[in-house]
């Protein structure tokens, strides 16, 4: 049996040095996963043999990765993100947290600070009139029981007609297509917007370069972005994926799931305006909370737009 140079005391010690392991300073929750990353990735090299040209090839692309802000759009890619929700999903089924409106992924494209609307909101700036389908979104938020939950914020974001995010997407306006809905008495919420497109990973970019490599396509459905959140019950992060979109059970980020898809109805001349019209009914419910923390969502490093800038 040949032995392998990364499981030998002498590399382990090695790791625990380049780890922090030697000294007193520092984070020991950080020094403790970067000895395991350290570890695994020697462990990586070796079991598979990866070559010298692989490795530095690898340090390069995570470089390119970086520097065009692509990395949280891999992690969606892969599916790590939607690993986090199954993972969330089993720690809450063991400990009884169960019901509502199920998670799912957040993506790498909320910016916060989004305009506030009480119970009802337009959330197109108007630049895609006569391009786009005129889209009435609205719905409830409900406790477990189905009472309504007045009062709560339903911050909500999707893609423009070509599939791109207002911030991301600089061509255009500030927060176009985000806003933050507080539900009226009866838990409502209603937004006047447009049908969004699926989003597709930039084909020149980083994301699109790896997926390329392992034979996969970088695109989502039609899809609608959630934070749902209110005093007393649990944040809820979510999406509506729309019905009838090709990539809905195809979706290179995992984030469709059973009781996320969301029927549109196309209808005419409704709601004063001509022509065709979707319409899009979709109520969550949320759990109640169990602590202060339970209330909010992740702290994950998010943009947030200046406003004027
Ligand atoms: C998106 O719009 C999105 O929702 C995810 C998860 C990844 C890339 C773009
Ligand atoms: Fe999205």
């Amino acid at each position: 049996m040949t032995v392998k140079i990364s499981q030998t005391a002498e590399i382990q010690k090695f790791f625990e040095e380049a780890a922090g392991y030697g000294n007193d300073a520092g984070s020991p929750r950080l020094k403790r996963i970067m000895l395991r990353v350290l570890q695994d990735t020697a462990k990586i090299i070796e079991d598979l043999e990866v070559t010298d040209d692989e490795f530095w090839t690898a340090v390069d692309y995570l470089n390119r990765l970086g520097g065009r802000g692509e990395a949280g759009l891999l992690v969606a890619g892969l599916g790590i993100e939607h690993f986090l929700d199954l993972l969330n999903d089993a720690k809450d089924a063991q400990i009884g947290k169960t019901g509502g409106t199920p998670r799912t992924i957040e993506g790498p494209l909320y910016v916060a600070g989004a305009p506030i609307a009480q119970g009802e909101t337009r959330m197109d700036d108007g630049s895609e009139d006569g391009v786009a389908t005129v889209m009435f979104l609205e719905g409830r938020v409900l406790d477990l029981d189905g009472k309504p939950i007045a009062g709560a914020t339903v911050d909500l974001w999707h893609a423009n007609t070509k599939g791109n995010y207002s911030y991301f997407d600089q061509s255009q306006s500030e927060y176009n297509l985000r806003r933050r809905i507080v539900t009226d008495a009866e838990g409502r919420y209603r937004a006047r917007s447009i049908v969004p497109s699926g989003y597709g990973c930039d084909p020149q970019g980083p994301t699109q370069e790896c997926l390329n490599q392992l034979g996969r396509h970088g695109q989502r459905p039609a899809h609608i972005h959630f934070f749902i959140s209110a005093p007393g019950y649990r944040h809820l992060t979510t999406q509506i994926n729309l019905s009838g979109d090709q990539y809905l059970w195809d979706d290179f980020a995992y984030a469709t799931r059973d009781g996320l898809v969301g029927e549109v109805n196309f209808v005419e001349n409704a709601h004063g305006i001509e022509g065709r019209v979707a319409e899009l009914e979709f109520s969550f419910q949320l759990q109640k909370a169990t602590s202060a923390d339970d209330e909010q969502r992740s702290h994950r490093p998010r943009a947030l737009q200046v406003q004027g800038a």
